[in-house]
Order: structure tokens, then C-alpha cells, then sequence
């Protein structure tokens, strides 16, 4: 309970008073989904913070607790079945609105996930329904291409616009700034950059004018690069947490839980917990999107199944031979490409061999129950 005494009085400062759904970014699109997905005495809210099971829904007037139904228990498959912050849900108000229970997740538009941390191989759900994911990395301590690589793959997949936010300018020399820049450009990416201090505050009204009224936003990256110093400055005042990192950023953890915030200016956003790792599944697709440049190559390979890696042939690795496709980008995309492959192959084998055993125990059930 705790949790969200602080939630409702960290959200205080953001009070809207009353809004329409279609301020909380409840568009035409989730109208269409809701419709086949409500049943009658149910109503709409969006998933604004999760924590252990335990819920906070906002609607048009308020942010209330919620619990999820029991059926929720029973037909989970995998944890990304469950509401994650971002979600539109179909509700049922209790105590005259003051708590709710959860039915049911409308169809996501977009979303952002990975893989879970650690051997099982499962999907973690960041967030859903994004707009625009912030891929914010220092460049300071944490500046690093090929972690950019794997941030733009898991926006991309989910169908969410990526844009790069490079924090802690003031760190560096402008002309080291030009060379992080150029770094980003030559490599063959193709999401906006923007950069910004939140110590001089340089850049940061250009960053304010991107977040458009009933869009959200999530912010990304490793732990310490200024994520929630960047939300406190949009507020206003020190409203989250922040703490000082080391030189090289690593062991801290300071924000801890996935929220949702609705700004002044209307627009929403999401401060997320700093990520150690970022493994993907079921992320081919985002790969070979955010790898335009080499898929786009590959129709002029000999074989229709190349895999870019030693095939005679091979439009792409001519290219890199004849310097047209940077090599490091190239090994970048044979890396995410094997990792989501592989960890397709283990999730859905897994998947299959559930399936299996759901089936055998169910015709098991129906030969005793024939003894009986
Ligand atoms: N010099 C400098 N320091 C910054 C800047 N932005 C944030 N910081 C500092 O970096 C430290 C970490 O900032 P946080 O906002 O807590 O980082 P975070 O990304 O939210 O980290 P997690 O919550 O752990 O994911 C704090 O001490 C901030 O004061 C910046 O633009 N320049
Ligand atoms: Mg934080
Ligand atoms: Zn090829």
C-alpha cells in the first residue's frame, strides 16, 4: 500500500482534474479494439504503474488501485498475457470508483519488449501503446553504438519511432559532441539524434518541443544517463529520484518501477528503470527493419536464404568489400540477428512442448473421468 500513498503523491504536481480518454492517447484505433473487446458494465482506463501484481489505473477523472480478475491466473501463457504500464484495460469500478478490477487488455498498438533477464527465456514487457521511445544514452560514460544498435531493434520490432537522446553534453567538448554525432551518422543509422544537458540546460527546450499533447513517450537506456533528471526538469521541480553515478555509470539503480506521468502540456510519459541488459526474441523482423540498408541488399544475393556471413555471392558482403556497408554495423546485425534466432527457437520449442503436455493431460482427465 505504500507504493501507492508515494505514486498518488508523486502524481499530484501533474493533476489534471478531468480529462477525455482521448487526452490519455485513447484514439480511433483502440476505440475500434474496444469495441469488440468490452463487455457491458465494463469501462476503459490505462495501465499508468504496475508493482508486483498490484495495479494503478487512470481514467477520466482519476488514478485508482486495481487487481487483475482471477481469470488472469488461468490463462496466462507467457507474462507479456498481463497489463504492463501503457496497456488500455477494460474495467470494473468498485467502492463508488475507487478501486477497479481488471478484465482485460485491449490489443496493443505498439509495444516494447525483451527478453527476460537470465536463463528462462520469456518475454519482459517495458511498455505499451508508445509512441515515441527515447533511446537516451550519456555521451559521457555510456556512449556505445551497438548497444544503440539493440535499443533501435526493440523499437522498431514493437512499431514504436525511436529517436536517440544523447544526455550530459556539458561533460564534453563540442567537438567531441560533433564526433559522437558523426559517429551515429556514419554508421548507417537512421533515427533522429537529438543531445541536451540537463545541467546547462543546452538542447533541452528543443527536446520539450517534441512531446506533442495525448502522445506518449518512454524514455530508455542504462542506469544513470539522466532519465529522471530529465523528468524532473519537464515538472519542474525534484518530484523522482535521481542519484550520482560512478565514472562508468555501473552499479546503480535508481529509479525502480515502470511509471506513467501525464505532463502539463498533455503529453505522457514513461521513466523507466535503467537496463543492464537488453536481450532480444522474436525480434527478427525489427532487425532486418532497423537493418534496412543490408536487407535492401540482400534480393541481389545468390541465394534467397543467405545469410550474409561467407555465402559466394553475397551482395552484402561485397558491399562491405567495397566499402559502401560499414563492417562494424554489419557484424552488428549477424550478432542480433543469430541472438533473436536462437532464443526464437528455444521460446517456441518450449511453447510447443506446453501445448503438448496442455493436450496430454486434458485426454488424460477425459480417460479417467470414461473409468469413473
Ligand atoms: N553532468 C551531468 N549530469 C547529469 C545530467 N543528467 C543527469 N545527470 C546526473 O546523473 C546522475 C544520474 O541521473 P538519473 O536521472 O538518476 O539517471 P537515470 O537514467 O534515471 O538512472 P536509473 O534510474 O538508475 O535508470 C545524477 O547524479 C544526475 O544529476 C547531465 O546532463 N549532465
Ligand atoms: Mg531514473
Ligand atoms: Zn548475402
Amino acid at each position: 500500500m505504500h507504493f501507492f500513498i508515494h505514486l498518488f503523491f508523486q502524481g499530484k504536481p501533474n493533476w489534471q482534474g478531468n480529462m477525455k480518454l482521448i487526452d490519455l492517447g485513447f484514439d480511433h484505433w483502440f476505440e475500434a479494439h474496444a469495441a469488440e473487446s468490452r463487455k457491458s458494465g465494463q469501462d476503459i482506463a490505462r495501465v499508468t504503474a504496475v508493482d508486483r501484481g498490484a495495479y494503478l489505473v487512470r481514467n477520466e477523472c482519476r488514478e485508482i488501485t486495481a487487481e487483475l480478475a482471477g481469470k488472469f491466473r488461468f490463462r496466462t501463457e507467457s507474462s507479456a498475457d498481463l497489463p504492463c504500464v501503457g496497456d488500455w484495460v477494460t474495467v470494473q469500478y468498485h467502492n463508488s470508483g475507487t478501486s477497479a478490477i481488471i478484465h482485460g487488455i485491449l490489443p496493443r498498438k505498439t509495444f516494447l519488449r525483451r527478453k527476460c533477464a537470465g536463463e528462462d527465456v520469456d518475454f519482459q514487457m517495458i511498455a505499451a501503446n508508445i509512441d515515441t521511445a527515447f533511446i537516451v544514452l550519456s555521451c559521457h560514460f555510456d556512449f556505445n553504438l551497438r548497444r544503440l544498435d539493440r535499443y533501435l531493434v526493440m523499437a522498431t520490432e514493437g512499431r514504436v519511432e525511436p529517436m536517440v537522446l544523447l544526455t550530459k553534453t556539458d561533460l564534453i567538448s563540442p567537438d567531441e559532441l560533433e564526433l559522437v554525432l558523426e559517429a551515429i551518422r556514419r554508421s548507417g543509422i537512421a533515427a533522429r539524434v537529438l543531445s541536451l544537458s540537463n545541467m546547462t540546460g543546452v538542447g533541452f527546450d528543443e527536446f520539450r518541443r517534441e512531446l506533442a499533447p495525448g502522445r506518449t513517450y518512454c524514455l530508455l537506456g542504462s542506469s544513470g544517463v539522466g532519465k529522471t533528471t530529465l523528468v524532473n526538469r519537464l515538472i519542474g521541480h525534484d518530484a523522482f529520484d535521481t542519484k550520482a553515478v560512478s565514472e562508468t555509470g555501473e552499479g546503480t539503480h535508481t529509479t525502480a518501477r515502470r511509471q506513467l506521468i501525464v505532463l502539463e502540456q498533455g503529453a505522457m510519459l514513461i521513466d523507466t528503470p535503467g537496463m543492464r541488459e537488453l536481450s532480444l526474441l522474436d525480434a527478427s523482423d525489427g532487425v532486418d527493419q532497423t537493418f534496412e540498408d543490408i536487407s535492401d541488399l540482400s534480393p541481389n544475393c545468390r541465394y534467397t536464404d543467405c545469410s550474409h556471413t561467407q555465402e559466394p555471392g553475397c551482395a552484402v558482403l561485397a558491399a562491405i568489400a567495397n566499402g559502401e556497408l560499414n563492417e562494424e554495423r554489419h557484424r552488428s546485425y549477424v550478432k542480433l540477428k543469430k541472438e533473436t534466432e536462437y532464443h526464437d527457437l528455444s521460446y517456441f520449442e518450449k511453447r510447443r512442448k506446453d501445448k503438448a503436455f496442455g493436450r496430454f493431460v486434458k485426454s488424460a482427465k477425459k480417460q479417467m473421468d470414461q473409468k469413473r
